[in-house]
C-alpha cells in the first residue's frame, strides 16, 4: 500500500475560489487518510479543522515601527520550515507563488535536506495580474522556476504562464474540482426566504473584483425582455456598495438580491435556474462548476480557460467580453424554453461530474505529489 503523506497547505484564506478549492483539496486529502497542515495567517473561509488529521497553524504578523509596510512573507516561512521540521512534512503544497511559493522555497533552504519539496498551484492573477508588473515578474519566474513541482488549473493558464514568464519548466494542468453538498433547505424555501414566487433566478458568485465585470451583469439583467420576470442574486465575497449607483441607474433594484458570507452555498445553487458570469479574465472558473454541478445552464464569457469548463452550445453558452447584446439574446431565449434550459443543464451536470469530480481531481494531485517525491529517489 502506498504510503499516507503528511502535506502542508497555505492559500489564501478570504473568499476566492483559490482559498476555496486549497481547502476543499484539505478535506479531501484527510478522507483518503493523509494528514493535514494549513499554514497561513487566518482560518481559510470553507476550512473545517474537525477532522482529527487536519490542522490550522496561525502565521502571526507583527506590525514593526520599523517596517513601513507589515511583512507576511517571512514569518510565513518561518512557520513553514517550523511546521515542516515538527510535523515532518513530505510536501508543501502552495497556492500562488506570491508570496507563498517565495516563502516556501526559503523555509526549504533554511531546513537544508531535501523534504519537504514544493508544489506550486498556479490560480491566475500571479500570470494575468502580477506577471505583467516588473517589481513581481522575476520573482516569480524564479519561484516557478525553483519549485519541485508547478501545476496550473487550465491549459489556458499555462499557456499565458509560459508566454508570460518564458519559462521551460514543466507545468502540470489539473483542473479545479468541486464536491457538490446536499441542500438542507428545500428549492421552495430558499426561493420563499428569498421572496421569490416565479421568478427566474439568475445566480451570480464572486469576490466583486473589477475583472468580474459586475457592471455587465447588471446591464444584462436590464436589457432582458423578461426582466419583470428576473431576479438576479449575488453570492457576494466581497463589497458590493460601489455597484449600488449602477443599480439605481439601471432601475433594476427590484431585481437584484445581495447575500454576503454565504457558507451554505448548496441551499441556493439548488434554488437558482441559471448562472451568469461576465469575467474578463477568469483561468478556469471554479462557480460556473458549482453551477453546472447543480444541473443549471451557464451564461459566460470566453476568457482564459471558461471554455475548458463550460461546453459553449451544449451546458450554455460562451460569448466575447463586452457583448452585452449577445448575453441579453441567450438568456432571453434559455427563458422562453425551459426544456433547452433543461437539457442544457442536465448536460452541464453530466460533464461537471465526469471530469472534475474530486475522485479524479483528487487522485491526481496525490499521484502528482507521489511523482515529485519519488524523483527524489524515494519511492513513494
Ligand atoms: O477570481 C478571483 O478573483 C479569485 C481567484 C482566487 O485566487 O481565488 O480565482 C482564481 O482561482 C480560481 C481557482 O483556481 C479560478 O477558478 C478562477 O478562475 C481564478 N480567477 C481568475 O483567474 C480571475
Amino acid at each position: 500500500m502506498a504510503a499516507l503523506l503528511k502535506i502542508g497547505i497555505t492559500c489564501y484564506p478570504s473568499v476566492g475560489g483559490s482559498g476555496i478549492l486549497a481547502s476543499e483539496l484539505g478535506h479531501q486529502l484527510a478522507e483518503r487518510g493523509h494528514e493535514v497542515h494549513f499554514i497561513s495567517y487566518q482560518m481559510p473561509f470553507r476550512l473545517d479543522t474537525s477532522p482529527h488529521n487536519i490542522y490550522f497553524h496561525p502565521v502571526d504578523v507583527n506590525e514593526y515601527e520599523l517596517f513601513k509596510h507589515a511583512d507576511y512573507t517571512l514569518p510565513l516561512s518561518v512557520k513553514m520550515a517550523e511546521i515542516s521540521r515538527q510535523f515532518d512534512l513530505d510536501i508543501l503544497h502552495v497556492h500562488y507563488a506570491v508570496p507563498h511559493a517565495v516563502a516556501a522555497i526559503l523555509a526549504c533552504q533554511m531546513l537544508g535536506g531535501d523534504r519537504p519539496k514544493v508544489i506550486t498551484t498556479l490560480h491566475g492573477t500571479d500570470t494575468t495580474l502580477l506577471g505583467k508588473d516588473p517589481s513581481y515578474q522575476p520573482i516569480i519566474k524564479h519561484s516557478i522556476e525553483h519549485s519541485n513541482g508547478v501545476t496550473a488549473v487550465s491549459y489556458s493558464l499555462r499557456e499565458e504562464t509560459v508566454e508570460t514568464f518564458q519559462i521551460e519548466k514543466e507545468i502540470k494542468v489539473i483542473h479545479n474540482f468541486f464536491e457538490p453538498r446536499e441542500p438542507t433547505k428545500s428549492r421552495d424555501q430558499v426561493r420563499e426566504e428569498l421572496g421569490l414566487q416565479d421568478d427566474f433566478l439568475i445566480l451570480h458568485m464572486s469576490n466583486l473584483r473589477p475583472p468580474k465585470r459586475i457592471d455587465h451583469l447588471l446591464k444584462i439583467v436590464a436589457a432582458s425582455r423578461h426582466r419583470e420576470q428576473l431576479k438576479l442574486l449575488i453570492l457576494a465575497g466581497g463589497n458590493f456598495a460601489p455597484y449600488v449607483p449602477i443599480v439605481r441607474k439601471l432601475g433594476i433594484e427590484k431585481q437584484v438580491l445581495v447575500k454576503e458570507s454565504v457558507l451554505d452555498i448548496e441551499n441556493y445553487l439548488n434554488a437558482s435556474d441559471l448562472g451568469l458570469y461576465t469575467s474578463q479574465h477568469e483561468s478556469f472558473g471554479l462557480s460556473i462548476l458549482e453551477c453546472m454541478f447543480y444541473g443549471h445552464p451557464v451564461l459566460a464569457t470566453n476568457a482564459g480557460g471558461i471554455q475548458e469548463v463550460l461546453e459553449h452550445g451544449k451546458t450554455g453558452y460562451a460569448y466575447e467580453v463586452g457583448d452585452i447584446d449577445a448575453f441579453v439574446e441567450g438568456l432571453d431565449s434559455l427563458i422562453e424554453n425551459p426544456s433547452q434550459l433543461r437539457k442544457m443543464g442536465e448536460a452541464g451536470k453530466k460533464r461537471a461530474h465526469k471530469l472534475f469530480n474530486s475522485e479524479k481531481i483528487v487522485g491526481q494531485y496525490v499521484n502528482y505529489y507521489r511523482q515529485i517525491l519519488d524523483e527524489s529517489g524515494e519511492n513513494f
